[in-house]
Parts: structure tokens; C-alpha cells; sequence
């Protein structure tokens, strides 16, 4: 998809205060850090509307890009951060449950994982909680350009069975560094809308 406008429309806490429209929507879900903003600026061709960092927690509210007139990338505060305190940790994950339970206009969650790791207890846990609650999941393998290509199939396959996926779910192997997998990426992405 050739991106043509880009722009960041709310940053949201709560519901109220997501867009009023009726434009698809695509959640990215991942542990803080992993690259979930890096993600969707390869995927809209800019270099930083999505804010990234060094520092893991940049991320902090519901950040709801607008692609095009077309479609929301909503930029979603990463987990297991170990520097929140339990009481932030707390609010955080009620105001994803909320949005993910209870958004009409999401057509699946971008679940992002590191290639290079075992998924995590967390993103075990998401990925769960996205299945039992019958949302859709992509799965994006990122940082791929930080392994050898001939090692992807092997880390693929450590992914998989540590998530237990379900094999109908798609997995595309992703790098932000790079742009690999971001037409494969986009032609999963509109198979949703
Ligand atoms: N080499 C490489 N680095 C990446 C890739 N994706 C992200 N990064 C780096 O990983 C770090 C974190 O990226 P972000 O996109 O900010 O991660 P995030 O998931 O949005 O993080 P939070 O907002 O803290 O939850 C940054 O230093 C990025 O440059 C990738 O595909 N390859
Ligand atoms: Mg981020």
C-alpha cells in the first residue's frame, strides 16, 4: 500500500476519547521494547510519527494514527516493562482489556514478537487472552535483520510452539530495519478490513 497521509489523531486513555468513526483498526500488542512504533512507521514509510526510544515505556497511551482516511494503527503501551510500579502496571492493563474487548472497529491485533527470543510468559499471555476472547491476531516476527536468514525457520519454529499457535493465524517474519516483510504485512492486514 502506498501511504500518502499519515497523522496522529489522539492519544487515548479512554474510551471517550477514541475516534469517532467507523475506519478499521489494527492494535499493535507486544513487550515494551520489542518495536511496535518502529513497526508502524516501516509500515507507513516515515521515519518517526510513531515515537521510538532507546528507553522501553515510551509508549504510554492509546496513540491512534490515521493512514490514508483509510485505516487506524492504534500504538499500544507495551508489557512487561519491570519499571512500572504495580499500580501503573494495573491501569495499563485495564485500559488495553477495555479496547480490546470492547473496540467494534478492530478487525485484528498485531501481536509483535521477537524473532531472535522464545516468546515470553507475557506474550504467551496476550496471545491468549486475544484467542479466548475471539479477536483476530497477526503475528509480526520482527528484528529478523538481527539473525542469519538461514536461522529464521528455526526461530520461527520456537515461536510457534512456545505460543501454541494456531496454525490459521498468520506469521510474517519482519525486520524495521530493513522493510522485510512489509508488503506481505500490508496484503495480511487488508485481508481484515
Ligand atoms: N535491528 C532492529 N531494531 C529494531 C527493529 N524494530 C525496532 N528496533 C529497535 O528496538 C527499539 C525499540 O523500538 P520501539 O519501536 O520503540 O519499540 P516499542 O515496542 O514501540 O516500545 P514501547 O513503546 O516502549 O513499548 C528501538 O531502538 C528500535 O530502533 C528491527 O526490526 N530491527
Ligand atoms: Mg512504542
Amino acid at each position: 500500500m502506498k501511504v500518502i497521509n499519515a497523522e496522529i489523531v489522539i492519544s487515548a486513555v479512554k474510551p471517550e476519547q477514541y475516534p469517532d468513526t467507523d475506519l478499521p483498526e489494527f492494535a499493535l500488542a507486544g513487550r515494551s521494547n520489542v518495536g511496535k512504533s518502529s513497526f508502524i512507521n516501516k509500515m507507513i514509510g516515515r521515519r518517526a510519527l510513531a515515537r521510538i526510544s532507546s528507553k522501553p515505556g515510551k509508549t504510554q497511551t492509546l496513540n491512534f494514527y490515521l493512514i490514508n482516511e483509510m485505516l487506524h494503527f492504534v500504538d499500544v503501551p507495551g508489557y512487561g516493562y519491570a519499571k512500572v510500579s504495580k499500580t501503573e502496571r494495573e491501569a495499563w492493563g485495564r485500559m488495553i482489556e477495555t479496547y480490546l474487548i470492547r473496540r467494534d472497529q478492530l478487525k485484528a491485533v498485531v501481536q509483535i514478537v521477537d524473532l531472535r527470543h522464545a516468546p515470553s510468559k507475557d506474550d504467551v499471555m496476550m496471545y491468549n487472552f486475544v484467542k479466548h476472547h475471539n479477536i483476530p491476531v497477526i503475528l509480526i516476527a520482527t528484528k529478523a535483520d538481527k539473525i542469519p536468514k538461514g536461522k529464521w525457520e528455526k526461530h520461527l519454529k520456537v515461536v510457534k510452539e512456545t505460543l501454541e499457535v494456531d496454525p490459521n493465524d498468520p506469521i510474517v517474519v519482519f525486520s524495521s530495519e530493513t522493510g522485510l516483510g512489509k508488503d506481505k504485512a500490508w496484503a495480511t492486514l487488508k485481508s481484515y478490513m
